[in-house]
């Protein structure tokens, strides 16, 4: 008898409560949950292929250790202690910092990728740490952390009240959204049109999103700050800056006036190619709105100028009076979020705190560029950059970073080792970052990595052991960095919807041994790791007089937490002493474990609130509108507009921009048969101009190149790209060898990052520019295939 089960869907951030259809230990089926509290029964074509992803014959079943070179399966127990014997020899060797730790996108959507990798870099205190981050929302993050003080307080569009939203290099038509959890992003978008309000999408593309707009700006990929900056000076030059509710709590509004001045709408107009009348309208109209909101993603972001370009997204927020207020751009309150604390001035958020060894990048949130991880192995004793101003800085001619980033310039602080070990959790660096090959070289050199991801494929295929987690129907779900960034506050929690099959080990389980390994505490109880975090959060918050549980026993506590595993109990207590929570009592009414089991459908927690000033971090406790290393930086905006006037008016040349399929999902979702295929393919799209005037025809190829590298790729021309720009999506290039991915080796695609060299970055982020770069276009005779 086939039974159901509820399961929130991890595959984008969209969050969708699935219904699952169960025969035996398999899913056969997926459909929208109608009565989820937030998706009301929303799903997508790869929520409905959640069985078959789930299902994938090719997903691993038990660990693999290499042995004389090859990777074969072993038993958890071998491949643990293969894990400790690699790790602990090269920390004991070269210190700490030697060994380093890649985490990729489903971290952000997994239980165990929530609660164990924070302890792991804790435990090892390595300070080699490289996430997704770096080549997505690194600049969202920076910019918040020096507005607000907290890199992770980032506003959301209220999508369901706003009358006016301005979108900025993102397309959740086909993405589905990202830094704002929206199941049904297409079904708001056209609510918020129904009711009289107003979409502008600025994307070079005309994507799905930009068809369901009221008005689309084809702008010039990599500009969007300049046109930001240029509708800001209009708010001031015309006397529409109005921070409303905001007085007073923001500073250095005057000094964002000044730095904006002299980019007037006609100054910035053909570096953007847009006329500067529709850059006059766009301020107008979001200052008219009743309420309004900007929103920038990827494509605002892995840019060049990422980090300005989302600082001024909140610039236009603040000074239009919409940061937080309900139809603005709002803070999200999640059930686990940190226990609030009264308002008031904060420690502020720090840049450049120590740079990678070899080419000197300063760290930003605790990471370093993803894109410099290549070197931090191949570059032999401390590189040539190190402990000299960033590399990136002088690239990009920036140099806006030799001090002036935070924290300061700091001695390297990385130790002279190149990078011996890695831990790669959920990561797929070697077709999802930089220069792929350079990588793969590095990776093949290290002394020790481990993998802990369910596929053999272009970067697990390195490892010496591979750790696959169980597929989700036999994981737990729970949203804990998604429902930060949520546009309506909501809680929900699945157990696994199906037991763990024989000889699987949960992903808490593996990671919770894989800390034990790595600090030698190899052969512990695993257990002993979620004890230690919960011991640790609760010393905390009987110590803290603003905790519901301030002066009580810890010991007392901790006996009353409920849930089946470690996991469970530690999600009890973050429920229990969050916002929301019932306080250990202090609130009979208030969430826990039990009472999220006791709604498997979700808990609806209500619209937005404004959380000013309670969310500032700042040390001047307001909203430093115009932070130091952002005022630094500022000095390539006016370069970017020097650089983009071509006096002979010759062609400024082709950029290339990315693009993301529905049916698709980064690198590690091209081997589900049922997704790929149809328009789902690695194609450039070219304009019709651009074609004709190169020689390119619909269905040929042709050979891109840029700094990193060359691939053959083919031709779709469409004006759905501006002229000028050509797109090709990422994640393909599934033809090395040694992998275990026979649908999506059937059709590999080619590898879009092989084009980049890892060099261009945003300097004060540290994140790739994989939007509008240079690339030459060649056609090339077809290839039989
Ligand atoms: N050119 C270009 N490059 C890009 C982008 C772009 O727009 N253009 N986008 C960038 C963005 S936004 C991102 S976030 C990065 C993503 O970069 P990555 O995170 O490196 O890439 P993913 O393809 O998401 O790889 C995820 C890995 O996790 C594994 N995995 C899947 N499910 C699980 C699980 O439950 N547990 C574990 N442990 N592993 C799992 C997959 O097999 C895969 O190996 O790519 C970036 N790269
Ligand atoms: N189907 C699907 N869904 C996904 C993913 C996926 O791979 N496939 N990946 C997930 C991940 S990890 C993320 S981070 C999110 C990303 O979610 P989104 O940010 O919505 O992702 P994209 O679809 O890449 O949209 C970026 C848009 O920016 C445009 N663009 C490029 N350069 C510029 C520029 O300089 N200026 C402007 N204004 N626009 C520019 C591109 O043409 C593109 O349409 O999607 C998530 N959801
Ligand atoms: S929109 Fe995202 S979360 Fe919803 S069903 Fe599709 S992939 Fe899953
Ligand atoms: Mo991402």
């Amino acid at each position: 008898m086939p039974r159901t089960a509820l399961r929130v869907c991890p595959l984008c951030e969209a969050t969708c409560g699935l219904t699952l259809t169960i025969e035996g230990t398999g899913v056969t089926g997926a459909r929208g949950d109608k009565d989820d509290v937030f998706s009301r029964g929303f799903i997508c074509p790869k929520g409905a292929s959640f069985g078959a992803a789930d299902s994938d014959p090719d997903r691993l079943r038990r660990p693999l250790v290499r042995r004389d070179g090859q990777l074969v399966e072993a038993s958890w127990e071998e491949a643990f202690d293969a894990v400790a014997a690699g790790i602990r020899p090269l920390v004991e060797r070269y210190g700490p910092h030697a060994v380093g730790v890649v985490l990729g996108n489903p971290n952000v959507h997994t239980v165990a990728g929530a609660l164990y990798p924070p302890l792991l870099l804790a435990g090892l205190g390595t300070r080699s740490l490289f996430t997704a981050s770096t080549l997505d929302q690194m600049p969202k993050h920076v910019s918040s952390g020096l507005l607000f003080g907290d890199a992770l307080a980032i506003p959301v569009p209220d999508l369901d009240r706003t009358d006016h939203l301005l979108m900025l290099g993102a397309n959740p038509l086909d993405s589905n959204g990202s830094l704002c959890t929206a199941p049904d992003f297409p079904g708001r978008l056209k609510a918020l049109r129904a009711r009289g309000g107003r979409l502008t999408v600025v994307d070079p593309r005309r994507t799905r999103t930009a068809k369901l707009a009221d008005r689309h700006v084809a702008i010039r990929p990599g500009t969007d700050a300049l046109l930001l900056a240029a509708m800001a000076q209009v708010l001031f030059a015309d006397g529409l800056v109005a921070p409303g509710a905001l007085d007073g709590q923001v500073v250095g509004v005057e000094q964002v006036a000044d730095a904006v001045r002299d980019f007037t709408p006609e100054a910035v107009a053909d570096a953007c190619d847009v006329p500067a009348a529709t850059i006059r309208d766009l301020a107008h109209d979001l200052a008219g709105a009743p309420t309004a909101a900007v929103y920038g993603r990827v494509g605002a972001s892995t840019v060049a100028l990422g980090t300005l370009t989302c600082w001024l997204v909140d610039v236009l927020n603040v000074l239009t009076g919409n940061l937080d207020r309900p139809g603005g751009a709002m803070f999200p309150l999640s059930a686990t979020d940190r226990a609030r604390r009264p308002a008031g001035p904060g420690k502020g958020f720090a840049l450049g705190r120590w740079r990678s060894r070899a080419d000197g990048h300063p760290e930003a949130k605790g990471e370093l560029p993803i894109a410099a991880l290549a070197a931090e192995i191949d570059t032999p004793v401390r590189g040539v950059g190190a402990g000299r101003d960033s590399a990136d800085g002088a690239r990009d001619g920036g140099g806006s970073l030799g001090g002036g980033a935070g924290g300061g310039p700091v001695d390297g602080g990385l130790g002279e080792s190149p990078l011996r070990a890695l831990i790669s959790i959920a990561a797929n660096p070697v077709l999802s970052a930089p220069d792929g090959d350079r990588l793969d070289k590095a990776l093949e050199s290290l002394d020790f990595m481990v993998s802990v991801d369910p596929y053999l494929n272009e970067t697990s295929r390195h490892a010496h052991v591979v750790l696959p987690p169980p597929p989700p129907s036999q994981s737990p779900h729970f949203d804990f960095a998604l429902n930060a960034l949520a546009v309506r506050n909501q809680v929900r929690y699945n157990r696994a919807a199906v037991p763990l099959e024989a000889g699987r080990m949960a992903e808490s389980e593996i990671l919770a041994r894989l800390v034990l390994a790595a600090i030698g505490m190899h052969g512990a109880d695993p257990a002993a790791v979620d004890t230690l975090a919960i011991d640790r959060t609760l010393g905390k918050a009987v110590a803290d007089p603003h905790a519901p549980v301030h002066g009580q026993d810890p010991k007392e506590l901790a006996g009353r937490l409920t849930g089946e595993s470690g996991p469970e109990r530690r999600l009890d207590l973050m429920l229990r002493l969050g916002p929301y929570g019932d306080g250990f009592g202090a609130d009979p009414e208030g969430l826990s474990l039990q009472r999220l089991l006791d709604h498997p459908h979700g808990i609806d927690l209500g619209p937005l609130r404004p959380r000013l000033p309670e969310v500032l971090k700042t040390r001047s406790g307001r909203v430093e509108l115009l932070p130091g290393p952002i005022a630094d930086d500022l000095p390539r905006l006016a370069r970017a507009l020097d650089e983009s006037r071509t006096p002979d008016g010759s062609p400024a040349g082709l950029v290339l921009v990315g693009r993301r399929h529905l049916r698709s999902n980064n690198s590690w979702m091209h081997n589900v048969p049922a997704l790929v295929g149809g328009t789902n393919r690695c194609t450039l799209h070219v304009h019709p101009d651009d074609a004709g005037r190169l020689g390119l025809v619909d269905g040929g190829q042709a050979r891109v190149t840029a700094a990193g590298g060359e691939i053959a790729v083919p031709v779709e021309v469409t004006d759905a790209v501006r002229p000028g720009v050509v797109s090709l999506p990422h994640g393909w290039g599934h033809d090395r060898p040694g992998t275990r991915l026979s649908v999506a080796a059937a059709d590999p695609g080619a590898n879009v990052n092989q084009l980049l060299d890892g060099t261009l970055l945003d300097p004060l982020s540290g994140t790739a520019v994989l939007n509008g770069f240079r690339v030459t276009l060649a056609p090339l005779p077809a290839t039989p295939s």
